[in-house]
């Protein structure tokens, strides 16, 4: 049986021949132009990064190497005892391309366990931080501090070889995967449940089995098999989002992963990006405090327009590049339509209704290019049903998911010699120049 290393040694040579060939062959195609409205627009839809792990298609949505989420919740491995796939399956294919097989993800699973001890000094400093400060600025702090360790900034100080940049970028990103779940369990129970222990990392359990037991949930199998959903699912979104474009640009100076990582989850921390899910719950709460139990389409809709005259967005709907619900808001009411405890949950059952309606409301407010919900218009609401109820904490997790996706790009960022990124500016004068002189 092949390890994730063995595989990705074998895939590497045949992904840098296509990029040689790209580059010396292609070089000169043109993939579309650029306008003014792109520039001052955010770069939305600007065809101009290079992701190999994801490409998401604005009606069909996400496609992790050419697999949907149903094919990938046909063909991943779950956990033993399990049927979600897990975080380890989701790596293993966003890394290699590949399938892995169960033996496979297993090995990977206690290569992970095995890894995923703190250094004292990141619990200490963990541990002396502030329960009033934000769980996503503590999560960023001890990914950073990480960076003590980074093998990639060790073999780089001894002067080692271009080519063999992404082989210490990996076991760095291996790394900091195993380590994520131990650092983010250690900042909820330090914020939420001070005074509690955490049990020690279980080898035989999968990654985010494990976390779920370090946050204290391991007991529940539904909670936990969600955790696996979620993470897996949000684990990379294609590269110009705003977390997963934050590593690679970082990662692009060299910085390492820890570095890299860390940056990208402050910009995760944003309420138009990964706050969303607790946005989505908060928003959801007072709407339920306001309408009560008579839950109805005309009173949604009465506290839609409510939100929006108010000159708020709709958390949860809406995206940069989706044109059509999201799959993965879609995977997660799969998810919850399965299991009979949701049929009675009034969050859901409030989450499920204004779904109905708010894509005719945010149509008719005619602002919005996609009304329709995203995946944060669920998943929050979820971890609230299951009495994981500290909304501050839900963007750690994005946080332990998007690892999956952002750090892989990294390995393949230096595997395949990218460049420093370094897009070019104008002021709005050169603009204007410009425009006289075309
Ligand atoms: N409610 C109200 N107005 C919205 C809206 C929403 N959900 N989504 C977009 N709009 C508005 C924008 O604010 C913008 O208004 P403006 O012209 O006055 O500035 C206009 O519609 C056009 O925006 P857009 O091109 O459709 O969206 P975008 O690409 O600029 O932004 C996003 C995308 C996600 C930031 C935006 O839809 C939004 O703010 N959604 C709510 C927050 C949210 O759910 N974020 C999570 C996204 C997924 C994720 O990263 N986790």
């Amino acid at each position: 049986t092949k390890s994730l290393q063995e595989t990705l040694r074998d895939v590497i040579p045949e992904k840098q021949e296509q990029l040689r060939k790209l580059k010396s062959e292609h070089g000169q195609v043109v993939v579309g132009d650029v306008k003014i409205e792109n520039i001052i627009g955010g770069m939305r839809g600007l065809k101009a990064m290079l992701w190999e792990a994801s490409v998401l298609d604005a009606n069909e949505g996400i496609r992790f190497h050419g697999l949907t989420i149903p094919d990938c919740q046909k063909t991943l491995p779950s956990a033993p005892g399990g049927k979600e796939i897990i975080a380890e399956s989701m790596l293993w294919l966003l890394l290699t391309g590949k399938v892995p097989t169960v033996e496979q993800t297993r090995q990977l699973s206690r290569e992970l366990a095995e890894k995923g001890e703190l250094p004292s000094f990141v619990e200490e400093l963990v541990d002396s931080l502030p329960c009033t400060l934000h769980p996503m600025t503590q999560l960023g702090i001890g990914v950073a501090a990480l960076n003590r360790d980074s093998s990639f900034q060790a073999a780089y100080e001894k002067g080692m070889k271009k080519s063999e940049y992404w082989i210490p970028t990996l076991e760095d990103c291996i790394s900091l995967i195993a380590k994520l779940p131990t650092l983010a369990a250690r900042i909820y129970r330090n914020v939420y449940k001070p005074g509690t222990s955490m049990p020690p990392i279980n080898k035989d359990l999968d990654l985010v089995g494990n976390y779920s037991n370090l946050l204290g949930y391991g007991n529940n199998h539904n909670l936990t098999e969600y955790l696996r959903l979620y993470i897996a699912l949000h684990g990379d979104h294609e590269g110009g989002n705003a977390s997963a474009h934050t590593a690679h640009l970082v990662g692009s100076t060299l910085s390492d992963p820890y570095l890299s990582y860390s940056a990208a989850l402050f910009a995760l921390a944003g309420p138009l990006h990964g706050l969303a899910n607790q946005e989505v719950l908060r928003w959801q709460l007072a709407m339920q405090a306001e309408i009560g139990d008579n839950i109805s389409h005309d009173n949604i809709k009465a506290y839609l327009w409510k939100t929006l005259k108010g000159g708020q967005v709709v958390p949860g709907y809406g995206h940069g590049v989706l044109r059509n619900p999201d799959p993965r808001f879609i995977a997660l009411q799969e998810f919850c339509n399965s299991r009979p405890e949701f049929q009675t949950s009034p969050i859901i059952q409030l989450v499920n209704k204004t779904s109905e309606v708010a894509p005719d409301v945010l149509k008719e407010h005619g602002k919005t290019k996609n009304p329709y919900p995203n995946v944060d218009a669920t998943s929050g609401c979820v971890l609230y049903h299951y009495g994981f109820t500290e909304f501050k904490y839900y963007t750690v997790i994005f946080g332990v998911s998007r690892a999956l996706g952002a750090l892989t790009q990294l390995v393949w960022a230096r595997a395949l010699g990218l460049p420093l990124e370094r897009p070019k500016s104008y002021s709005m004068d050169a603009l204007e120049k410009l425009i006289k002189e075309s």
